[in-house]
């Protein structure tokens, strides 16, 4: 009998700077009934998804930049998406900007979490690639300051069992580099996801602008086939705040091949029948890492 994992990924339209958490999580738990009402058990939901993408702007203020940040999880606004979805016996992935306090210091990450169907906290990542700058950069439409805001992720690339199926998570840049899905893989991740907040346009390369969705299916994609896993993203799109983000949230197969695609720019629920016993034949075929890979060859990739 194939282990089959109903599965979603909600993608969310613009938030805009001034809405609520409690909007956001209402649009989320919205998405989380339609998923539960096509009988799907876990959903993805974007990077950085109870905010605006607060990185777009320069601010000196550090209280301002922590009004962005949760200091608990769950915490008032997000309770109720907490308790809808145990009721619904759904799992998630959240993303969202995580202030917190270790070795006696504030810390501050862009974070996500793996919650299972009863409603419990079973595993976290800390987004490792922060892409853009930490200064003010005066050419730029918008600014993209994640290095500022945010420390690079400690956490590893963890993978957690939830409800019996293998999940680890990346979180936007992090799909750009193989690593990323190699390190999951090797660990025996069936399902990578995550959230993404992308600009069609990228001011350091504008001529890269019209591949913005090749070069994120291409990760997608790559990052399935040669790890043998089940990939999703979920995208925060559309235009928001004057900066206008990539959609093609999607789900692929171990194959590489793209089974769902969403193809608005707005709120949007896409879902597949996930046969997670699919990754085998990829694993003990095509990619079977003991049997075919060289490590030997590889150490100048971990490499500092
Ligand atoms: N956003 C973008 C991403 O990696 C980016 C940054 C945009 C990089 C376009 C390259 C090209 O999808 C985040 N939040 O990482």
């Amino acid at each position: 009998m194939p282990r089959k994992l109903n599965l979603a990924v909600a993608q969310l339209g613009p938030i805009a700077r001034d809405e609520s958490r409690e909007s956001a999580v209402a649009r989320l738990i919205e998405m989380l009934k339609e998923a539960a009402g096509r009988g799907c058990t876990f959903v993805v939901f974007p990077e950085l998804a109870l905010t605006t993408f607060f990185p777009r702007w320069y601010m000196e203020d550090q209280a301002e930049v922590d009004t962005w940040f949760e200091s608990e999880m769950p915490n008032a606004a997000t309770m109720k998406l907490f308790e809808a979805a145990k009721a619904l016996g759904v799992g998630f992935n959240l993303g969202y900007a995580e202030l917190t306090r270790e070795d006696g210091r504030v810390r501050r990450f862009n974070t996500s979490i793996i919650v299972d169907t009863k409603g419990e906290i079973v595993g976290k990542y800390r987004k490792v690639h922060l892409p853009g700058h930490a200064e003010y950069e005066a050419y730029r439409p918008w600014q993209h300051l994640e290095k500022r805001y945010f420390e690079p992720g400690n956490l590893g690339f963890p993978v957690y069992e939830a409800d019996g199926a293998q999940i680890g998570m990346f979180i936007c840049n992090d799909r750009r580099w193989p690593e990323t899905w190699r390190v999951m893989g090797l660990k025996g991740a069936e399902l990578i996801c995550g959230g993404f907040n992308t600009p069609t346009h990228n001011p350091p390369v504008p001529q890269h602008d019209h591949l913005n969705s090749f070069h994120h299916l291409l990760s997608m994609q790559a990052g399935a086939y040669q790890n043998g896993a089940w990939t999703a993203g979920a995208a925060k799109a559309g235009m928001e705040e004057g900066s206008m983000l990539l959609g093609h949230s999607c789900i692929v197969a171990p194959t590489g091949e793209i089974v769902a695609l969403s193809t608005t720019i707005e709120d949007e629920v896409i879902t597949a029948s996930c046969n997670l016993d699919a990754c085998r034949e990829i694993r003990d075929e095509i990619f079977n890492f003991k049997r075919h890979r060289q490590p030997q060859n590889y150490g100048l990739i971990a490499e500092v």
